[in-house]
């Protein structure tokens, strides 16, 4: 065996992360006083290695992102080869690259209808930005300078910046920095287990909808910019919302001319099933956020695609649009990008998931639903949600939010996989080429911590 030399022990990295490295959405102090962090060191397929050797199954493809899997060499082939051509250059002052023009014709191509033209950033939280300050300008270009205001809803995860956050509607975020900012408001999630109450989950859908309505005939529709969704909320703890809900909110945009953003950053790039979910629900959204997926997490990267309508005033009544990034359509990133859309395709991930996969983790977690525990499972592809309940007829959860499901969590990584808790909901998206037999194993590891988690709480 080989000995790491003495600076790169596990210990050492922990202390030294605890020094100077401040982690999102990490209690730094608490994470000290845990011992700190768990160092990962490779990946191959859907495992991880951390740097004491374990091998960890990873639930959540890295952070929904890692589509295509870890360890693939032609992504990193991809970025060779493009380093060495060219390691960049930008996108301003009338200049572009090969592997940017190439992006944008492969994304104009695949995306739904009318989505034409692309701005790139380098994280959804970029992409979201530049789709709200896009829009602003839009209508004001349209003579409609009062169209600024942004509807989303409660639990949406749209990302991190200002404006990001505040497209969001994650209390926590909101409650530490005073946010929303102004001009960004929030209705009810298509959420039926927790939001739904007696009604059947397709008049919730419709309930759920009415809420845009109600909130657009309360400010205005003449203040009124976009309404913004994610086809399945991510973050939000994978709400799949009643197949009566998009229909219907589309139908509403349309009526008062409030346009359609989808963020489509974790649904995208065939985690659903669909190369991207606004496909299976039928959304033909006048702006598109992608990120994730696009490069399956290998490189940094976001896009976000604009529809005719948007794009036809913008070039036409623009002129020079001050907006851009230093790494707007960063030429390794598009290469990159290019080639795991290739992978993607001539491994035809998107129907496996639709065919094979999807439907199969759908079958191994409706064997879940009988633990006196699991309150509901849900999935579409190859993102899935499972409720920890305390009272599965009254659909009540355990109380403090947040306990159940994080005792849960911890069961399953000491059981060797990595899922996320949501509140009490746990949560996985597996890159999409995982095998059954690998299902066979997080199903198994998800049972096991599911039933040690009834056996702390002294259920069952
Ligand atoms: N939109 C959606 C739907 C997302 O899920 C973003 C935008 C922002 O992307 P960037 O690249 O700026 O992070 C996201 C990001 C979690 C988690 O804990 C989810 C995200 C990011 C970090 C953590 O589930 N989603």
């Amino acid at each position: 065996m080989t000995s790491l030399p003495a600076r790169n022990t596990t210990a050492r990295w922990r202390d030294s992360d605890i020094q100077h490295h401040l982690h999102p959405f990490t209690d730094t102090k608490a994470l000290a006083e845990e011992g700190g962090s768990r160092i990962i060191t490779g990946g191959q397929g859907v495992t991880l290695t951390d740097s004491e050797g374990n091998e960890i199954l990873d639930g959540m493809a890295g952070l929904w992102c890692v589509n295509v899997g870890y360890g693939r060499k032609e992504l990193a082939e991809a970025a060779y080869r493009q380093m060495i051509e060219l390691p960049y250059y930008n996108t301003f002052f009338k200049t572009a690259t090969p592997a940017s023009v190439e992006l944008a014709e492969k994304l104009a191509e695949i995306t739904p209808e009318g989505l034409n033209h692309v701005f790139f950033g380098s994280s959804g939280s970029e992409a979201n930005d530049t789709i709200a300050r896009t829009l602003r300008y839009f209508w004001k270009l349209e003579g409609k300078p009062d169209k600024k205001t942004f509807i989303s809803r409660q639990y949406a995860y749209h990302g991190s910046t200002m404006v990001a956050a505040s497209l969001g509607g994650q209390a926590g975020m909101h409650a530490q920095v005073d946010l929303p900012l102004p001009g960004f408001v929030h209705v009810m999630p298509p959420y039926w287990y927790d939001f739904g109450g007696d009604l059947a989950p397709e008049d919730f859908g419709l309930v759920a909808a009415k809420a845009v309505e109600d909130k657009i005939l309360e400010l205005g529709a003449d203040t009124v910019a976009a309404f913004i969704g994610e086809p399945i909320m991510g973050a939000g703890a994978v709400v799949i919302p009643p197949e009566s809900y998009w229909p219907e909110v589309q139908r509403i945009c349309r009526k008062h001319d409030v346009l359609l953003i989808v963020d489509e950053v974790i649904c995208g790039f065939g985690r659903t099933g669909h190369m991207f979910a606004s496909e299976y629900y039928g959304l033909e959204p006048d702006m598109m956020t992608l990120a994730k997926g696009l490069t399956s997490g290998y490189l940094p990267l976001s896009a976000a695609m604009v529809g005719e309508r948007v794009a036809e005033t913008l070039i036409a009544k623009g002129g020079e649009y001050h907006h851009g990034f230093t790494y707007s359509g960063h030429p390794v990133a598009c290469a990159v990008a290019l080639e795991n859309i290739r992978i993607i395709e001539d491994e035809k991930l998107v129907q496996r998931t639709h065919e094979v996969t999807g439907p199969y983790l759908a079958a191994r977690l409706a064997e879940l639903a009988e633990h006196p525990l699991v309150g509901e499972v849900r999935s579409l592809g190859l993102i899935a949600a499972v409720e920890i309940v305390k009272d599965k007829a009254t659909r009540t959860h355990f109380d403090e939010p947040g306990t159940t499901g994080t005792i849960c969590r911890e069961h399953c990584l000491a059981g060797g996989a990595v899922l996320r808790a949501v509140r009490d909901v746990m949560i996985m998206s597996p890159s999409l080429t995982i095998t059954e037999a690998e299902i066979d194993a997080l199903m198994r590891i998800l049972r096991s911590s599911l039933d040690a988690t009834a056996k702390d709480l002294g259920v069952g």
